[in-house]
């Protein structure tokens, strides 16, 4: 059975190779038609984006899984995938284009996200920043990748509050009826810096190679986080909802993705204390 042969090192590394290759190809396509035009559709709000891309890539690895791995399962943002999902066999969850407001408006900072996971766990992990042609990767036990070199473990550096770069949208900063606006100002004071990129995916990348320390967001979808959160933990780094809770693989989350010297300050000082009803 393919789902148990996924769990063989050997297996799970043909299947990462065979990734690899489908993503870079992919990126290629994405970057030859980057000045195309755009036919920009809106789902569920104005600001929530799609275009031909996100679906053509999606398509594209729906075709190669449904060829190559009939058995496995999809999760697609663009509804390519299967409808009954179950999470003890093997599944894909893909963002075609992580960042499509970026995609349509810069022509980069955008990603493609697709982790793998196998009866619940995350077995491969890869973020893949097209415009800057760089690739982030992990295999669960493996550790984590940038460009085939090998990502520093973030668990020997200890780390303060006052010297970290965090990441979120200038919208917690506002009213709003997610996070409390004063509690996050108070978290603005006290980190060195905070930078807001536009995807998630590159959030959790730069958790990853140290350019960010914290990532926090109140709301993601599963392919927001699927691969993410795999390259993040094979570097020590911590991925929870903003509660500290883990975030089950299917669901719709909050997220706090960060430095395992910081987290749980994050979560305990601000967030907890921030958050309104209703955020998950
Ligand atoms: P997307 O571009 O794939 O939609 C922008 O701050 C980040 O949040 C992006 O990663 C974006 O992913 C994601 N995002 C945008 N709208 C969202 C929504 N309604 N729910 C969850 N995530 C969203
Ligand atoms: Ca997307």
């Amino acid at each position: 059975m393919e789902a148990q042969l996924l769990m063989d090192n050997i297996e799970r590394e043909i299947l990462s190779n065979r990734l690899r290759s489908w993503i870079l190809q992919a990126g290629k396509i994405i970057r030859e038609k980057i000045n195309d035009p755009l036919v920009v559709s809106t789902k569920s709000n104005p600001k929530d984006l799609v275009t031909e891309m996100d679906r053509e890539v999606e398509f594209f690895f729906a075709s190669k899984i449904k060829r190559f791995y009939p058995h496995h399962l999809l999760l697609g943002e663009e509804g390519y995938g299967h409808s009954e999902l179950n999470k003890t066999d093997t599944i894909w969850i893909i963002d075609p284009i992580d960042g499509t407001m970026n995609f349509v408006h810069q022509k980069q900072d955008f990603a493609i996200s697709i982790g793998i996971y196998h009866q619940g766990i995350g077995e491969i992990g890869y973020i893949y920043d097209v415009m800057n042609n760089n690739l982030f990767g992990a295999l669960r036990g493996n550790g984590a990748y940038k460009n085939n070199v090998k990502l520093p473990s973030l668990e020997k550096d200890d780390l303060s509050l006052d010297e970290s770069m965090v990441s979120f949208s200038h919208r917690w900063l506002m009213k709003n009826n997610f996070v409390n606006e004063r509690t996050m100002q108070q978290l603005v004071r006290d980190v060195r810096g905070v930078r807001s990129y536009g995807s998630a995916a590159l959030g959790f990348a730069r958790v990853a190679e140290g350019a960010l320390d914290a990532y926090i967001t109140m709301r993601l979808e599963p392919w927001d986080i699927a691969a993410g959160r795999i390259i993040v933990n094979e570097v020590g780094g911590i991925t929870t909802d903003v509660r500290g809770k883990e975030i089950g693989l299917l669901e719709r989350s909050s997220v706090i993705s960060a430095h395992p010297a910081i987290h749980e300050r994050l979560v305990k000082r601000y967030l907890r204390r921030a958050i309104k009803r209703g955020v998950r």
